[in-house]
């Protein structure tokens, strides 16, 4: 088979972000720009005789893309390639296939939680061998050859049907498509008492309904296969569960502001337990009937009951973490348990590390993202699969009178208190604004100019003292390796934290994000600790935003989404 090298030239800013390169489809779409791309990871990862997977979330210009990766990959000495049936496998699914067959690397095709279709997103993200997002070493070179690269190779051959499971070959490679779902099925099987679910939830099918939105995202199949066919919930339990190359024209993130289908449908239907998950099914919320958990408490509660609930956990929890602005609800519990808790800049790829190195099994971030060391994903499906499996276990302890999202909730923040946390997002702010509001808090930081200030919120009256302002930077307590500017961390002596980062996910302008979080004793009574989170938060957002200048900085009075 001929191989074909295809002269090309450079493309600015091809550099991976916290989780691979994200565009507009139409800047994918540009001549050469995919394939730059795509063999910028072949010269910095030596895939000659390997195998690789590939899989996505199926938006918009997945199908083009495999093709491409085929006609590349296969010209740069790929042995084999393991592809997801219509190139859709879940971020999970695909770091689980990774380890599974283990596989060299893999490359996804997703923007996550960014919408699709022809006018939205697209995005190309490299896994390395461990499931995990390639390392910020890695990134760098695949961005460093993006550069200087001035030609691609190909084999030109008639596009692969994806569409058939089975064995084939294509040029010199091997090419397996394999069920999509099946595997990451056996996975969770593997994890959770399922009979112990299958029981809470057939005993209790009135009062306690299930509800998964898979938001027209990849999960849609997942949430099928494991809530319908395995636990025998009815058909109605799933609801937009097809996966759509645009999801639908939606936001295929699950927050309250973009799966309000779900929120609405709870409410009308008194649904216990909904969940969600997004484009490419790494995150997750659960919201029930009048009860919310943020993805911070979320991880918490898990960390909390994982081993006495979920058999994967029995011989004991190694450790946990939590991205640097989640709060540090997950350290209360850790402390009380004896268990190390890590903090990592944001991005998944920095628990992988830990997790190799057997120091760490549970973990998440405030972005409603929620995982284990059983993949080196954070994980949609499993994390509500976890609430159930812990709502399973808490029912059977207290068999007179059931435990729901809330009860659980109230209970844990009597044992640990209660950190309040909200995310305030700016999306698509001019990039000099953003620079100005970080360059205002660096200069604090070097001068110092902070420290001791005290601070009045105008309409609550409390106030808060600086107790120290950094720049986080991480050095990686396995490889040495370290990360520099990951955020501004404003302490506050009460313990409260305010924390300033840019985002690496946006295609387009830049997106600031403000983390607010204040700690509660349980000492403060039910009636504090179960207080709305906007209320909890207020005078601490008031005391944040003119601390830091942001309106004035960003031009905007108020955020594009709250969570
Ligand atoms: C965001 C989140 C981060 C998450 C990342 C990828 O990154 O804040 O916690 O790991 O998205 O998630 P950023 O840099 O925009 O804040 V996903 O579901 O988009 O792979
Ligand atoms: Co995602």
């Amino acid at each position: 088979h001929q191989v074909k090298e295809i002269p090309t030239k450079p493309y600015d800013g091809q550099k991976p972000g916290t989780s691979g390169l994200r565009k507009r489809v139409k800047v994918f779409q540009q001549e050469h720009y995919t394939e730059n791309f795509v063999q910028a990871i072949f010269d910095s990862v030596d895939a000659k005789g390997q195998t690789l997977v590939i899989g996505g979330d199926g938006r918009f210009f997945s199908p083009e893309t495999v093709q491409t990766i085929l006609r590349i990959g296969s010209a740069n000495g790929v042995a084999k390639f393991i592809i997801g049936k219509d190139a859709i496998l879940s971020t999970p699914a695909a770091s689980n296939v990774i380890r599974k067959y283990k596989a060299y690397g893999g490359i996804l095709l997703t923007a996550s939680h960014n919408p699709g279709g022809p006018n939205n997103d697209f995005g190309i993200k490299y896994n390395v061998s461990n499931g995990g997002p390639a390392p910020e070493n890695v990134t760098d070179k695949i961005f460093e050859k993006t550069k200087t690269i001035s030609s691609y190779k190909v084999i030109d051959l008639p596009p692969l049907d994806l569409s058939k499971i089975g064995n084939f070959e294509y040029g010199p490679s091997k090419v397996e498509i394999i069920d999509s779902v099946k595997d990451y099925v056996e996975l969770l099987e593997s994890i959770f008492d399922f009979d112990l679910i299958r029981t809470f939830l057939h005993s209790n099918s009135e009062q306690f309904k299930v509800l998964f939105d898979g938001m027209h995202g990849v999960t849609g199949p997942y949430g099928r296969a494991i809530f319908v066919d395995k636990l025998g919930l009815p058909a109605s339990s799933v609801q937009n569960a097809v996966p759509l190359p645009d999801f639908g024209g939606g936001h295929p993130d699950p927050n309250l502001t973009y799966a309000h289908e779900l929120v609405e449908r709870v409410e009308a239907d008194n649904i216990a337990f909904g969940a969600a998950s997004d484009g490419d099914g790494d995150r997750n919320m659960i919201y029930g009937k009048g009860a919310f958990v943020t993805p911070s408490d979320s991880v918490a509660i898990i960390a909390d009951w994982a081993e006495q609930a979920i058999p994967y956990f029995k011989s004991g929890v190694k450790g946990v973490a939590r991205s640097m602005p989640t709060s540090k609800q997950i350290e209360y519990v850790a402390k009380k348990k004896g268990l190390n808790c890590y903090e990592v800049p944001t991005g998944w790829k920095f628990f992988g590390n830990l997790m190799d190195a057997g120091k760490l099994s549970i973990c998440g971030e405030e972005s409603f993202g929620t995982g284990s060391d059983h993949i080196r994903e954070k994980d949609g499906v499993w994390a509500i699969v976890a609430w159930l499996n812990i709502l399973a276990f808490a029912n059977k302890q207290s068999p007179n009178q059931l435990v729901g999202i809330n009860e659980l909730l109230q209970k844990h923040y009597e044992v640990y208190g209660r950190s309040f946390f909200s995310r305030y997002d700016y999306e698509e702010v001019s990039s000099e604004g953003a620079q100005k509001l970080v360059d205002n808090l660096n200069a604090h930081i070097k001068e110092g100019s902070l420290a001791s200030t005290e601070h009045k919120s105008a309409s609550t009256g409390q106030t808060f003292t600086v107790a120290n302002v950094i720049n986080f930077d991480y050095t990686d307590p396995v490889d040495g390796s370290v990360s520099k500017n990951q955020g501004q961390i404003i302490s506050f002596s009460d313990g409260s934290r305010v924390v300033f980062r840019l985002s690496g996910t946006g295609s387009q302008g830049a997106t600031v994000r403000m983390y607010v979080e204040r700690y509660v004793a349980p000492s403060a009574g039910a009636a504090e600790l179960g207080r709305d989170t906007a209320e909890g938060l207020k005078g601490l957002i008031e005391v944040a935003l003119e601390l830091s200048k942001l309106k004035e900085y960003l031009g905007r009075e108020k955020p594009t989404v709250i969570t």
